[in-house]
């Protein structure tokens, strides 16, 4: 079947909120000038409107016509009808329309935890044993140093697996952290109440952090205490096969420090420690544990400032080979920014700012794992009450920021799904969802720098492409949707032998790359996305694009357009 045939209408599976924004996209040709909202149960008409003139998308063959209904704004369930085609998916209009994909994209965290049982109580038919211990953990060749030799044991318990594989590495779980940290920096009141049945629930601190706090306890071991330096990744050396976790019991090992790592981790521990604080008393000393931590890395980073993560080199003269992730970023500005940026907000020492504005001109760039400049924009502009002493500087980002985001906008209408998603082409590579939603956070920064409810309006399309106002029709989050990922590049999901995938997990998404070699029926930009698990490149889950989805969909919860 031609792509344009299939599930014909796109619309956010889940829906719209009251007072909000609401769009369907519906794929050309179409017999029909009027499109119709029919309740869901008695299939009444509610609501009729036009079709906008036909768009050629430029990102794929597909044409489309837009059908707007924002002013649509009774609470219900509904479908979208157009005759002679099959109704759209039915979808709720309600105030919390996102609440279930805010917790179920934040309780994803709980699902990736790597050494503790899921109990039932918590994981539901997802529960299973703990997957690696990871307290015997070896230093590979390249990473020994005298006090700590090739072989010698260290214990990195904790953490959440990266993604669809079994390792944990600090670069991905840098920005993972930092993009969660600010969610409940950003949205604090919001979070403070927020539960996600994990079993912490029961205590005083937000589950959000909670959750955090799983990850950063790993984190914390990926320190070597002799310098400061933190190791790139704790890894098997090749990957495992499609098996429930901790199956397979082959070594674990920590691989070569590295700048990135350390500066990444210096930025997380930072910006823990000045949240952290709050919650001296549930986590005694976690604050001042991540300050010192730190310190030091960053002081290892003075001494080692630019080594980079070259598995390919690695592997040239160290043993065993090493052929996991690599996250082999070269280029370090960006760290150091961050890390300066979150070290000056905690700490307000002026050592750190000197680094801040050496970079600070730089030119703004969507985040991602490999640049996380953004990330430290985002935290002086939040805390610009804390840090009076350079509100030139603050004031001239958040100009920056708000230019940056004007660009987004921009491309909206010349869009044919009408999304910031997709206002070029480069939007799809690997991971292309997190784009979508690490651009919605760039937005809804803009809001909270100007509180122009265009920003929100333009970030919520973004939700709304992920949820399958989008040229695939998925919705790209397992267990959300009428038509959601079911086969993601997941090792549980795929070994655990239950027909569901393991909820709130984003798919990588649109990749024309395609470098997992498998057959793609649709190959164009925002078309090349296939629902099998082999396909890692389209199809892989990722803790560094759920947490920005776990970021906007609370955002938009939090703010709930009234
Ligand atoms: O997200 C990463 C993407 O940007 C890279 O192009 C790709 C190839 O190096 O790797 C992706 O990250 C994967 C990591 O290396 C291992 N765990 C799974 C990650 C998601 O696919």
């Amino acid at each position: 079947k031609a792509q344009s045939e299939i599930n014909k209408i796109r619309i956010n599976h889940v829906g719209y909120y009251t007072k909000g924004p609401k769009a369907a996209i519906i794929i050309a040709p179409v017999n029909s000038d009027d499109f119709f909202i029919l309740s869901e149960s008695k299939k009444d008409t509610v609501f009729k409107g036009k079709l906008e003139n036909e768009m050629q998308s430029k990102n794929s063959s597909l044409k489309t016509r837009y059908a707007d209904f924002s002013s649509f704004q009774k609470n219900g369930k509904y479908v979208v009808a157009i005759p002679g085609y099959p109704n759209s998916c039915s979808f709720e209009i309600k105030q919390h329309a996102q609440h279930a994909v805010a917790v179920s994209s934040l309780k994803g965290f709980y699902y990736q935890r790597v050494s503790m049982p899921l109990e039932e109580k918590y994981a539901g038919k997802w529960a299973r044993p703990a997957g690696h211990p990871d307290t015997a953990v070896l230093i590979h060749a390249s990473a020994a140093t005298p006090k700590r030799p090739e072989g010698f044991v260290i214990s990195s318990p904790y953490g959440w697996y990266d993604a669809g594989d079994y390792n944990k590495y600090i670069v991905n779980s840098g920005i993972t952290m930092g993009t969660l940290l600010s969610a409940y920096e950003d949205f604090t009141t919001y979070f403070d109440t927020l539960e996600t049945n994990i079993p912490e629930s029961n205590d005083k601190v937000p589950d959000i952090l909670n959750e955090v706090c799983y990850n950063l306890r790993w984190m914390l071991t990926m320190q070597d205490p002799n310098d400061g330096g933190v190791y790139h990744k704790c890894t098997n050396a090749a990957f495992d096969g499609m098996v429930m976790p901790g199956i397979t019991k082959l070594s674990r090992y920590v691989v070569q420090k590295g700048t990135a790592a350390t500066l990444d981790f210096a930025a997380v521990t930072a910006q823990a420690c000045r949240i952290f604080k709050k919650f001296d008393k549930q986590l005694p000393g976690l604050s001042d544990s991540c300050l010192k931590a730190s310190q030091s890395a960053w002081q290892w980073a003075l001494a080692n400032p630019a080594v980079a993560y070259n598995q390919e080199e690695i592997n040239k003269t160290f043993s065993p080979k090493i052929t996991t992730g690599a996250y082999g970023d070269k280029h370090f500005d960006d760290e150091w920014f961050w890390a300066a940026s979150e070290l000056l907000a905690t700490t307000k020492d002026k050592q750190y700012y000197a680094v801040v504005q050496q970079h600070i001109n730089t030119t703004m760039t969507l985040p991602s794992w490999s640049n996380v400049q953004m990330l430290g924009y985002y935290t002086l502009l939040r805390r610009k009450n804390n840090l009076a002493a350079y509100s030139n500087d603050i004031a001239f980002v958040s100009k920056q920021l708000i230019a940056f985001a004007d660009g987004y906008l921009e491309p909206v209408q010349a869009n044919a799904f009408k999304t910031v998603m997709g206002r070029s082409p480069k939007d799809f590579n690997w991971g292309s969802n997190s784009n979508a939603a690490n651009q919605s956070i760039i937005l809804i920064n803009a809001w909270l720098q100007t509180r122009d409810k265009k920003y929100l309006t333009n970030a919520l399309s973004n939700l709304d492409y992920i949820l399958g106002r989008n040229a695939t029709g998925y919705s790209f989050v397992t267990g959300v949707g009428c038509k959601s990922t079911m086969h993601p590049h997941h090792r549980p999901s795929v070994a655990d032998n239950i027909a569901a995938p393991i909820p709130g997990l984003l798919a990588g998404g649109p990749n024309p790359g395609r470098q997992d070699g498998s057959k793609y029926e649709f190959t164009e930009p925002e078309t090349a996305y296939v629902d099998i698990d082999p396909a890692y490149a389209s199809n892989e889950i990722a803790i560094n694009w759920n947490a920005p989805l776990v970021y906007i969909a609370n955002a938009f919860e939090a703010l709930a357009p009234q």
